[in-house]
């Protein structure tokens, strides 16, 4: 059995998506991270970055209970452990590891700064809103000429697009214009309606509220002290 301790945000909707398609059975624990629930002292012994997801293989490689954390690595052990969305011939699997690793190392980043800077900060600091706006904007560019010349971002669908899909859906937030990118719509549409991908967005969906942020326990816990404490 797999537990996946998640949260309703870009980061736990791969998560949630992956499983869906490829059908493992799963329980999966609320990590609030508005409340808190990431720093809990035996959650970090599991993730030792205070967020999620984090999940945890009963059957693991070696028929032990196994541990991971960090979306893109828990994408690539899904995949491992089903043979799905992951080809195993090198030069292919490579190309889903790099636009994995686009995902991980660019997109995740910079449109979290653009929401960050764009919605979140207490004051608006113009330089930040255009670097991670311009930013995001650039990232777009490039996913709309690579699925220009392929249908998905490795080609056939694979974890890359899993884990690339659930930022994408918050463009108007990273000051963007989907029409903008055509090949980015085509390529979002078509993900948008897959049967394991609606199922997947569903999961957890009634315990995400509006107006968190002015809430001060979160701002507190996701951008305060309470981030900054040694543990
Ligand atoms: N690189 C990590 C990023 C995970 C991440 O940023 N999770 C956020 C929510 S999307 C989180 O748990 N934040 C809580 C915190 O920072 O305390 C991954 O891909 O798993």
């Amino acid at each position: 059995m797999i537990d996946l301790y998640s949260w309703p945000t870009p980061n736990g909707h791969k998560i949630h998506i992956m499983l869906e398609e490829t059908g493992l059975p799963y329980r999966v624990h609320a990590i609030d991270i508005n409340k808190g629930d990431q720093f809990d002292p035996e959650y970090l012994k599991l993730n030792p970055n205070n967020k999620m997801p984090t999940l945890v293989d009963s059957d693991g490689p070696d028929g032990q209970p196994y541990s991971l954390f960090e979306s893109g690595a828990i994408l690539m052990y899904l995949a491992e452990k089903t043979g799905k969305f992951m080809p195993t011939d090198m030069s292919e699997r490579y190309l889903v590891i790099q636009w994995l690793m686009f995902q991980m190392g660019a997109i995740g980043p910079m449109f979290g700064q653009a929401h960050h800077f764009r919605q979140y900060a207490p004051e608006k600091i113009p330089y930040a809103v255009d670097r991670y706006t311009n930013e995001a904007g650039r990232i777009y560019g490039v996913l709309d000429r690579r699925l220009g010349e392929a249908e998905y971002l490795a080609g056939d669908y694979s974890i890359a697009d899993i884990a690339a899909f659930p930022w994408t859906r918050s463009y108007e937030r990273q000051g963007q214009s989907i029409d903008d990118f055509p090949n980015v719509k085509r390529w979002f549409d078509a993900i948008n309606a897959r049967p394991a991908v609606i199922e997947g967005l569903k999961v957890l969906a009634d315990r995400r509220k509006d107006g968190w942020e002015k809430d001060a326990e979160a701002v507190n816990n996701l951008f305060g002290n309470a981030q900054y404490q040694r543990r």
